[in-house]
């Protein structure tokens, strides 16, 4: 008989024990924020979320882009046709809420919305819609070996989810499957991660990623259909155009990115990760490129009050 995996499923990215959740509307120790094995999320994949980031700032943790992130939240409900309980007020405040409580200067924020366990089948309209906030530290995504040297970036076999298959725009969990499979046979592989292609061949985005290229001086975010409407591919969009670079989104075949001066990865949890090299190509010298490390130190400076042009992303945990 298989032994049941008795450690915790959160060890790797794991949120202090004494962590408080808020879930429903209160905030409770993570002990009791558990929910039925017969939680129709858990079956069919029926449940949206996000991911955070709060920054340590001079003025005490700082969210960033919460209203964005909120908003989204509640797109990704609507576009599954769920019923979200929680205004984005509501959700943002329950953010700010759970990370005073928690006292972290810097987390990942893990909010999210499921259906409950009332009854079973595919049709999930007779459950009650769940919600909950959870926070936890969580270094960089990738490794830092990744950020410091670049990461090595596989084409995967998996395509990503047409936008007549899936609705890949909505952060659901259902979804990412497609990005499990991916990430977990980059990383059975031995790469970092990996670059997803639609069905034609043209460059979506990583498991977790929107993808950017910079050839000469022009920087291109690589633009798809079917790519999530990634939060940080617009603050470096904005970030860039702000430092006088100039800016043509576009979409690209896997060939474009291999002869690349740079490519660079960006997230919420990757934050801005420089790309080493893609199917073993090096890419540019085959190191962290030198635009992909400035825009890195030019996101985290954003993301933790140091840019006054963009303090109006923050929104400053103690008021
Ligand atoms: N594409 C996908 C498929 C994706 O999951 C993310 C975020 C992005 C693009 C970038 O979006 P944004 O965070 O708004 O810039 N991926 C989240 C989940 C990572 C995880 O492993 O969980 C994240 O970065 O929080």
């Amino acid at each position: 008989m298989t032994q049941p995996n008795t450690e915790p499923a959160y060890t790797r990215n794991t949120p202090s024990a004494a962590g408080q959740i808020w879930f429903d509307g209160r905030i409770v120790p993570h002990e009791q924020a558990v929910v039925s094995v017969l939680t129709h999320a858990m079956h069919y994949g029926t449940s949206v979320f996000e991911g955070i980031r709060a920054y340590a700032t001079d003025r005490g943790a700082a969210v960033f882009r919460l209203r964005e992130h909120a908003q989204r939240l509640n797109d990704s409900a609507k576009i599954i046709g769920m019923r979200s309980p929680f205004t984005v007020e509501q959700i943002e405040q329950a953010i700010v809420e759970t990370v005073r409580v928690n006292g972290h200067t810097s987390c990942y924020i893990r909010p999210l919305l499921w259906y409950g366990s009332e009854s079973l089948g595919v049709d999930p309209r007779k459950n009650t819609v769940h919600g909950m906030v959870a926070t936890l530290p969580w270094g960089t995504y990738l490794g830092d070996e990744a950020v410091r040297k670049g990461a090595r970036l596989m084409t995967s076999s998996w395509r990503r989810s047409p936008g007549d298959v899936m609705p890949t725009k909505a952060k659901a969990g259902g979804n990412y499957i497609n990005s499990v499979l991916a990430r977990v046979e980059a990383g059975e592989n031995g790469f970092d991660e990996a670059l997803l292609l639609d069905k034609e061949g043209f460059v979506a985005e990583g498991s977790g990623e929107n993808i950017f290229v910079l050839r000469g001086d022009v920087l291109y975010p690589i633009a798809h259909s079917v790519n999530l409407r990634g939060i940080t591919r617009d603050s470096v969009i904005k970030l860039a155009t702000w430092m006088g670079v100039e800016v043509r989104p576009t979409m690209a075949t896997r060939d474009e990115l291999y002869t690349a001066d740079e490519v660079f990865m960006v997230g919420t949890a990757a934050e801005v990760t420089p790309i080493a090299s893609i199917d073993r190509r090096p890419i540019g010298s085959g190191a962290a490129g030198p635009f992909s490390l400035k825009m890195r130190e030019t996101y985290l400076d954003a993301v933790s009050g140091k840019l006054p042009d963009f303090d109006d992303w923050l929104t400053y945990v103690d008021g």
